[in-house]
């Protein structure tokens, strides 16, 4: 690996990836060599430029007590050793002049000291090992130079062998943040610089292998599987004593076996035995190709139901241990996610040993975007520069090397918004050749002429329909368009999961099952990347203080930072179930459709309940007959009476990742009228003291508005249109319509004023007429509340017609009001039990809920609209002693409860900001608008926009206690 110019400029302006290295090679764990791990406290001290030529601190002797430490792996801005994180998506946080960077270039030098282990170095050599640095590392032990490298997510390797003393061995890093290296790495994600991954210390006994590659596929027409390793740098046997192998490394052999996929994650433990290592496998058998324009593993269709992963950890960044990689994959497995995109650059290694066990397909992608040029219209864009294939080359090896022994990665991504350029198809020719077993993957060129797949982020529902049915828009030559037409297609990004949200889910879900070209797609994104803050609870792009960021953007991930599931994954998990399961109407039977790619359902149980107003009647086991992948059944259930059945599909036994019982996937039946509640008419109003009284009503006579419902005090009820805008609503910045926070805003629908007409007193109703428009805007709603009562309930009709011209939709429509804090309790029959919106309300379940109002706040990073159940039929608020309110919907509505208003919701900028006050606040809607993903994607399908136009809707009210 040879420098390459300019020729004066330091090794880390370099655009070559180093030098002094050792050749890449696979990454394995288990093995009878000798590790030791450097991992630990290392000294450590920040320098703010990097140019200072002063190395003594590499040299033996160096006094370094009067330094810090830090610990390894990590990231020092994270550890409280000087600098901070910075967040942009897209700008490069400083001036792009490749390879050129900064002066103010922080610098961290790590030093750290330490004895080898008895019998250490044995006759062969020792290699040391960085799994991570960021950007860039020069490195010394004891006193000679041992090299440089970049390339921030990925191993590099030095042979110290002859360097090591029993003793007092000195090791010296030194790491700037900013190197040649930073152009390639320009993801939207947090700048965090540091030894971050593993620091290892591996022997490499004489007669051991140098490298290996395990080429096991399946053929799936009679079921065998060929295996053949090979041994680079030493002759080996290779052992499956399960399968009966034992043959000559680099020799195949063929024998019937059980295929891995991601459902059924099979893996044979065998041995690469060489004179000076026995390297432990994991060995799944499994082919994939394209084929008839799909991609097929094992000779089927597979579909993937995916996340885009990017590592990181609330604490400690992109430093993530290995209990949280697992915990990873075992909620993904929980929530029914088969496949992970690597975005982008390749994990820990150990995550994809985690993959294959655990049984995900995966999207290796390599630490590539130089998505930055894209704002200089992608002038010097280094993948379209031969100076920086050399660079380019050295990443695709790295990660092809490193994972290419793992039955879970099937597919390699060249990187990410790179645009176009000669430097990629370099890449793309080279990974051919070394691995011609497995497909290749990138979305930024659109002529495809280095990919197996056509890959897109973010198009719309119309448009992947067109995709479906290869009857998309030409487009550019007619070579391309016609390579690209034949291609299976796959969604690298879509579903931007920022804040509430993503809407639309099902709807391409929908898609996915009806087009095979469709194969799925990956969710935009895992975790949400907040940072764990002081005061903001979780920090996002400018509470660091960043000249240039980009805000929440760095939230927008189906977790929260600490790993909860939001309702997105919630709702994912629904959308993607491996099995579905719906009412044939009117026949008493469900349909259970298979919709695994390879397993029956024989390792689910099928129960059924039925409930009534939510109150469990009766429940059983459900016979379910063996369906094929693709087929489905009929099966009856007792369903006799009214009610709501629910069959369900749970984990018939134990697994890795989900313990019996677990539910998979779930549907349910509702048969009987809806029920209405009983008119409350009868009671006469009466007035007195500037008061009205109608029934356990009492309103003001002046505004008409109730102050009271029997002995619970009510305050402000009226009608609401106000959302705190979600990051969808607000839209992208970049997407030009369809951008309704700030249309609401210009519409000022946040600051509507309430004008009383009329309080009219009837025989038995009360009837306030009014107009809710904003100051200045020719806008308005003709609203009218009708109130009637029975002496022991309340009943209210809402009527309201809309004025002017209205161009946007409504955030909501439905009444909102205040009640004391002491009414924190809540109970609901409806949709639940977390928070839906239209276009999110496949995972709510119709049943009977009850929780208090502070656990019904769904706790975006930044505040914003949530915690609306859907479907609700009736729900009450109450204190401890079960006083309070009982609201039941003339139709089912959409019931929020918080001690906060919309306004304060909205103002707030990190949840700290939310406190609550001497009120619970409460929203009832008739309907409230969709949710869509324009946060960087489509907008609200129009089935889900709440368009403006005349409604009714009503309530009954009962007092409690
Ligand atoms: C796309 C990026 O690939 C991804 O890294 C992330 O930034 C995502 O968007 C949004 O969060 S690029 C976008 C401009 C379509």
């Amino acid at each position: 690996m040879n420098r390459t110019q300019p020729p004066d400029s330091p090794w880390y302006e370099d655009m070559g990836p180093g030098s002094g290295g050792l050749e890449p090679r696979a990454w394995y764990a288990e093995s009878d060599a000798g590790r030791m791990s450097l991992n630990g406290e290392w000294r450590f001290r920040l320098s703010p430029g990097a140019a200072s030529r002063d190395e003594s601190f590499a040299r033996p002797g160096f006094d370094a007590s009067g330094w810090g430490t830090v610990g390894v792996p990590g990231h020092w801005v994270l550890q409280g050793a000087g600098g901070a994180p910075a967040y942009t998506n897209v700008v490069y946080p400083f001036p792009v002049d490749p390879p050129r960077v900064p002066t103010a270039n922080p610098t961290g030098d790590h030093l750290r000291t330490f004895d080898l282990p008895a019998g250490w170095p044995g006759d062969g050599d020792v290699v040391l090992r960085f799994d991570g640095v960021e950007s860039c590392a020069r490195v010394w032990l004891n006193g000679r130079e041992l090299g440089d490298f970049k390339g921030s997510r990925l191993p590099h390797e030095f042979s110290v062998g002859a360097l090591l003393r029993a003793e007092g061995n000195v090791l010296a890093v030194r790491v700037h943040q900013w190197s040649s290296g930073s152009y390639l790495e320009d993801q939207d994600q947090w700048w965090l610089p540091g030894i971050f991954r593993d620091v290892t210390l591996l022997e490499r006994p004489r007669g051991a292998p140098r490298d290996f590659f395990v080429h096991a596929g399946y053929d799936h027409r009679d079921g065998s599987g060929t295996l053949r390793v090979e041994c680079a740098g030493a002759e080996g046997r290779v052992l499956v004593p399960e399968l009966g192998v034992d043959v000559a490394a680099g020799e195949a052999v063929t024998v019937a076996v059980e295929p891995w996929t991601a459902e059924t994650p099979r893996l044979y433990d065998g041995e690469l035995v060489t004179s000076g290592e026995r390297i432990g496998l994991r060995v799944g058998f499994r082919t994939v190709v394209v084929e008839d324009g799909l991609i097929k593993v094992n000779g089927r269709r597979v579909l993937f139901r995916g996340v885009n992963r990017h590592e990181f950890h609330p604490e400690t960044g992109r430093a993530v241990d290995a209990a949280t990689m697992r915990r990873d994959l075992v909620l993904m497995k929980q929530h029914n996610v088969n496949a992970v995109r690597t975005s982008h650059y390749p994990p820990h290694p150990a995550f994809l040993d985690l993959c294959d066990e655990l049984g995900l397909w995966v999207i290796d992608e390599c630490d590539l975007e130089t998505h930055g040029f894209s704002g200089l219209e992608w002038r010097g864009n280094p993948v379209d520069d031969e100076r920086w294939t050399p660079a380019l080359l050295d990443r695709a090896a790295r990660m092809v090397e490193r994972d290419k022994n793992h039955a879970s990665v099937i597919i390699w991504s060249l990187g990410n918004e790179c645009g176009t350029g000669r430097g990629l198809s370099a890449m793309a020719a080279w990974i051919r050749r070394r691995d011609p077993g497995r497909l290749l993957h990138y979305e930024g060129d659109p002529s495809c002429r280095d990919v197996d797949l056509y890959s897109r982020m973010y198009p719309t529902h119309a448009e992947v329909e067109l995709i479906g049915r290869r009857a998309e828009e030409p487009w550019g030559d007619a070579e391309s368009d016609a390579r690209r037409r034949a291609m299976p297609f796959v969604l690298c990004e879509y579903a931007h999961a920022m804040g509430n949200g993503p809407g639309g889910l099902s709807a391409y879900q929908r898609l996915f099952e009806r087009y095979e070209r469709c194969q799925g797609g990956f969710v935009w994104e895992w975790i949400d990347h907040g940072l764990a803050h002081p005061e903001h609870g979780f920090a996002y792009g400018g509470d660091f203080g960043e000249e240039l960021h980009d805000a929440n953007f760095v939230c927008d991930g189906l977790l929260f930072p600490d790993r909860t599931p939001s309702p997105g994954l919630i709702e994912y998990k629904k959308v993607v179930e491996p099995v579905r399961i719906e009412p044939v109407s009117g026949t008493g039977t469900v349909r259970i459709t298979n919709g695994y790619d390879f397993t029956g359902p024989a390792h689910l149980e099928f129960t059924w309940a039925h409930e009534v107003d939510g109150v469990p009647v009766a429940s059983g086991a459900l016979t379910v007959p063996d369906v094929a992948p693709g087929a489905s059944a009929q099966v009856p259930l007792p369903m006799d009476g009214v009610g709501v059945w629910t069959v369900r599909a749970v984990l018939a036994r134990d697994t890795a990742w989900g313990a019996r019982g677990h539910v998979v996937a779930w549907g349910q039946a509702e048969t009987g009228a809806a029920v209405v509640p009983a008119a409350a008419v009868g009671a006469r109003p009466e007035r007195g003291e500037g008061l009205i009284t109608l029934g356990p009503g009492v309103f003001d006579a002046v505004t008409g508005v109730p102050v009271r419902l029997g002995a619970v005090p009510v305050e402000g009820l009226r009608l609401d249109v106000w959302r705190a805008p979600t990051d969808n609503d607000n839209g992208a910045a970049w997407l030009p319509d369809e951008r309704y926070g700030a249309l609401w805003r210009e519409s000022g629908l946040h600051r509507m004023r309430h004008r009383v007409d009329a309080v009219e007193v009837g025989e038995d109703t009360v009837v306030v007429r009014t107009r809710v428009a904003p100051a200045g805007v020719g806008l308005g709603l003709r609203t009218a509340y009708r109130w009637t009562a029975d002496g022991e309930r309340l009943g209210l009709t809402v009527s309201v017609v809309p004025e002017g011209e209205w161009r946007v939709p409504l955030p909501r429509l439905g009444i909102r009001f205040g009640l004391p804090a002491a009414y924190g309790g809540a109970r609901w029959f409806g949709g639940g039990p977390g928070e839906a919106y239209p276009d999110t309300r496949a995972a709510s379940v119709l049943g009977r809920w009850r929780m208090s109002v502070d656990a019904m706040q769904t706790p975006y990073v930044r505040p914003q609209e949530n915690g609306a159940r859907a479907d609700v039929r009736w729900a009450e608020l109450t204190d401890g002693g079960g006083a309070g309110l009982r609201a039941e919907g003339g139709e089912p509505f959409w019931f929020t409860a918080r001690r906060w208003t919309s306004e304060q919701l909205d103002a707030a900028e990190h949840r700290p900001g939310l406190r609550a006050g001497g009120t619970v606040w409460v929203n009832l809607d008739h309907a409230v608008q969709g949710i869509g993903s324009r946060s960087c994607g489509p907008g609200v399908l129009p089935e889900h926009r709440l368009d403006a136009r005349a409604a009714e809707f009503s309530f009954v009210f009962t007092p409690l206690g």
